[in-house]
């Protein structure tokens, strides 16, 4: 992109400005693939960013899709003959701030998606910082943590009305302006068959619920079986072991997630979250050089995911 290489600008995190002059480099360079777009802005004044990737006419929606099936995966019998489907994936990163990899991930999904076809030892306050930006009612204590302000099933358990709290709920349901907007964003995809939220860390694909242990997704078995699939695709690439299962059973209970609501609210059958790498060796401080290999393994999984939608 621009006068960097590809491989080198995922050798490096990028600051915001750079991740804008990066989207729009990419939308000036494939303007038939990508539409770049603001859903609003942050409580902060800061553009909530979304770049669309499709093929060039939407009556051939699938043609993409069908290039990069060829380039990354081994053809198989299985999908010859049938008739493709309308669909759409959305990838979610950057709820929380502190999570680099989490955004990393996603450009470098752009790049590659597009590009294919037509350690910070300085441990700040802000590098870790978790929640959105808006005051509450405590001076002293800024942000609601994102990932508790979705309104399904908001304030059930494993959140915090505690403003100070690193997992606060929020005074309402949606009432961060960036979950809103997203949810709106969401909610406006009618095609979208697939929504998956990108945190770090833990190495885990997770599936609905959040808010309840008991809670069964009524598509429970279909989740399962794509879990198991895009895991088992994750690790053939550099070995990476992720885990599967739903997030109260499998991380803890937290309600007023994102999954819980695309899934249950917006009825995006395939709602995930996935924890990104490592396992705690770094955590959210994650070393420049596994941004790739991390992209890599990562999207392998996405594109197991999209094939098994594409198949059912
Ligand atoms: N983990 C997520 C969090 O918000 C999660 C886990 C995912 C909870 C989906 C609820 C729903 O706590 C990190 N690392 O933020
Ligand atoms: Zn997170």
């Amino acid at each position: 992109v621009g006068n960097d290489t590809t491989a080198n600008y995922h050798a490096h995190y990028h600051t915001y400005d750079e991740i804008i002059t990066f989207l729009k480099n990419i939308s000036d360079t494939y303007p038939d693939l990508v539409q770049l777009f603001s859903i609003g802005k942050t409580y902060e004044g800061r553009d909530i960013w979304g770049i669309t990737i499709k093929s060039k006419k939407a009556r051939e929606p699938t043609k993409l899709w069908m290039k990069i099936k060829d380039y990354f995966i081994t053809p198989s019998n299985s999908t010859n003959g049938k008739k493709k489907k309308e669909m759409e994936l959305i990838m979610h990163g950057g709820q929380h701030a502190r999570e680099w990899i989490s955004v990393a991930t996603i450009t470098y999904f752009i790049d590659t998606l597009c590009s294919k076809y037509g350690q910070d030892k300085h441990i700040t306050k802000d590098r870790m910082w978790r929640k959105n930006r808006q005051p509450t009612s405590f001076p002293f204590c800024t942000g609601i943590d994102l990932n508790r302000n979705w309104g399904y099933e908001w304030n059930r358990g494993g959140s915090s009305p505690n403003p100070c709290s690193e997992a606060y709920m929020g005074p309402a349901a949606f009432a961060a302006v960036e979950t809103k907007l997203m949810a709106d964003f969401v909610a406006s995809r009618q095609h979208a068959m697939m929504y998956i939220d990108f945190h770090s860390y833990s190495q885990l694909w997770m599936s609905p619920f959040g808010s309840d242990c008991n809670e069964r997704p009524k598509d429970e078995e279909d989740l399962t079986e794509l879990s198991l699939g895009a895991t088992r695709a994750l690790k053939a690439v550099h070995g990476t072991s992720f885990a599967a299962g739903p997030v109260c059973k499998i991380i803890y209970q937290a309600s007023g997630g994102s999954l819980d609501w695309t899934y249950a609210v917006a009825n995006v059958k395939y709602s995930f979250a996935a924890e990104l790498r490592d396992v705690g060796q770094y955590g959210f401080l994650l070393p420049e050089n596994q941004i790739v290999p991390s992209g890599e393994e990562t999207l392998a999984a996405v594109l197991f995911a999209a094939q098994f939608i594409n198949e059912r």
